[in-house]
C-alpha cells in the first residue's frame, strides 16, 4: 500500500479531517506547572506528565507537531492527502486549570493564534473555539467572538471540567450559546476525573486506549438521558472515536433507560420526548478519529444515518497515512464515501 495520496479531490472527494489538535506553549507550560506542583488530577498527570516530558520518539514528534500551525502540518496533510483540517486546542484545553484569569487568557490567546493560522492558510485550516467551561458566561461570550469575529465553526470541550458535566446547570450558558448560534459542540476526551479513574492508571488504561472513551461516552449519555436535547432540540453534538461507542450500545441504552423511567427508579431520569436512538440520529454526529475501522464506520452509518458520520485523523496523535488508503478502499458506495470524507463535514460545519 504505497500509492501516492493526493489532495485536490481528483479521486472524487476532498478529504476533510475533523479532529486535529494543536497546542500553545503557554498552555503546555501551565499544564506542566500544575503537574509538577502536584495540583493536577490523575488523568492530567498521566497524560501530560508523559507527553510533556518523555524523550521517546512518539512524544517528541507529538510535542513538535502540536505546536506547529505551518509547514510541518501542511506537509503531513499533503503526504496523507488531507485537503482541510478542522483544528482544536489539544485536550484538556484549559479545563485542568484552577486560576480562571490564567485559563481564560490562555484559551483566548489560543483562539487568536489559531485564527491567524486559519487566515494564513484559509484553504487548508478551519478552527474550533477553545473555551473555559469553569466560567460558563465568559465561555458563551468567547463562543460568540469565535463565530462572529474569528470565523470558527464549532467548539471543542474536552469532556469533564474538574469532574463536572455539561448537563449540570452551571454550564447552561454554553449549551444555550451553541444552540442559539448553531455552533456544533465537539466533546473530545480527556482522562477520567479522579472520582472515576479508579485503578485505570495502574492498569495503563485511563488514556486514549480506553478511559477516554469510557468517560466521554458517559458524558454524552448524560446529555441524552437528562433531556438536554428536549431543552435544546437544535443542539448539535459531535463525538470522535466511533461516536465513543454509543452506536454499538444504543439498543441497550434505550431498553434500560425506558425500563428505569417506567419504574421511576431514579429521580433525575424523566420521560423524554423521543427515544435515545432518535437523539442519536437527530442531534449527534460521529467521527472515526482513532478508529480507522470499516466495521465501526459502517455500524455508525447504519445506526446514526449516513449523513452523520465524518472522517477524522487525530493528527498528530495518530498520524498514519496508510489509514487513509484503507478508508479510501472501504466497501461503501461512492456517494457514501463523498459524504464521509467531505460533504457531511461541509454541511455540519457550514464550510
Ligand atoms: C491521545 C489521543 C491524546 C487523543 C489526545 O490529546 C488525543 C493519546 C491529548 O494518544 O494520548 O486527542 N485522541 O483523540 O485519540
Ligand atoms: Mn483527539
Amino acid at each position: 500500500m504505497t500509492t501516492e495520496l493526493k489532495t485536490g479531490g481528483q479521486h472524487g472527494y476532498l478529504r476533510i479531517a475533523t479532529e486535529e489538535a494543536f497546542a500553545t506553549e503557554e498552555q503546555l507550560d501551565a499544564i506542566l506547572r500544575l503537574v509538577k506542583e502536584g495540583r493536577a488530577d490523575k488523568g492530567t498527570v498521566s497524560l501530560w506528565g508523559f507527553y510533556g516530558t518523555s524523550p521517546s520518539e512518539r512524544t517528541t514528534f507529538i510535542r513538535e507537531r502540536l505546536l506547529d500551525l505551518g509547514e510541518l502540518r501542511l506537509a503531513a496533510m499533503d503526504e496523507a492527502g488531507i485537503d482541510k483540517a478542522v483544528l482544536a486546542l489539544t485536550s484538556p484545553g484549559v479545563q485542568s486549570m484552577f486560576d480562571l484569569d490564567e485559563a481564560r487568557g490562555i484559551a483566548a490567546r489560543a483562539n487568536d493564534h489559531l485564527a491567524a493560522a486559519c487566515e494564513r492558510h484559509s484553504d487548508r485550516f478551519i478552527g474550533m473555539t477553545a473555551i473555559c467551561p469553569q466560567d460558563a458566561e465568559w465561555s458563551a461570550q468567547e463562543l460568540k467572538r469565535g463565530k462572529e469575529e474569528l470565523g470558527f465553526v464549532g467548539v471543542q470541550v474536552n469532556s469533564h471540567t474538574h469532574g463536572h458535566y455539561l448537563d449540570e446547570e452551571q454550564f447552561d450558558p454554553i449549551l444555550r450559546a451553541c444552540a442559539d448560534m448553531d455552533i456544533p459542540l465537539y466533546i473530545h476526551p480527556q482522562g477520567p476525573p479522579d472520582e472515576m479513574i479508579g485503578g485505570m492508571v495502574e492498569a495503563g488504561l485511563e488514556g486514549a486506549i480506553f478511559g477516554f472513551a469510557v468517560e466521554t461516552s458517559y458524558h454524552a449519555l448524560r446529555l441524552l438521558t437528562t433531556g438536554v436535547f428536549d431543552r435544546y432540540p437544535s443542539l448539535k453534538l459531535v463525538l470522535g472515536h466511533g461516536c465513543e461507542g454509543l452506536p454499538f450500545w444504543i439498543d441497550r441504552f434505550n431498553y434500560m433507560f425506558n425500563a428505569g423511567v417506567r419504574s421511576q427508579r431514579y429521580d433525575r431520569l424523566k420521560p423524554l420526548q423521543h427515544s435515545l436512538h432518535h437523539y442519536l440520529r437527530t442531534n449527534v454526529w460521529g467521527t472515526n478519529s482513532g478508529l480507522p475501522s470499516p466495521a465501526s464506520i459502517k455500524l455508525m452509518m447504519e445506526v446514526m444515518g449516513e449523513d452523520r458520520v465524518l472522517y477524522a485523523m487525530d493528527y498528530p496523535y495518530q498520524y498514519v497515512p496508510d489509514e487513509v488508503r484503507l478508508l479510501d478502499a472501504i466497501d461503501i458506495s461512492p456517494e457514501q464515501k463523498v459524504k464521509f470524507f467531505q460533504t457531511n463535514a461541509e454541511a455540519l460545519f457550514g464550510l
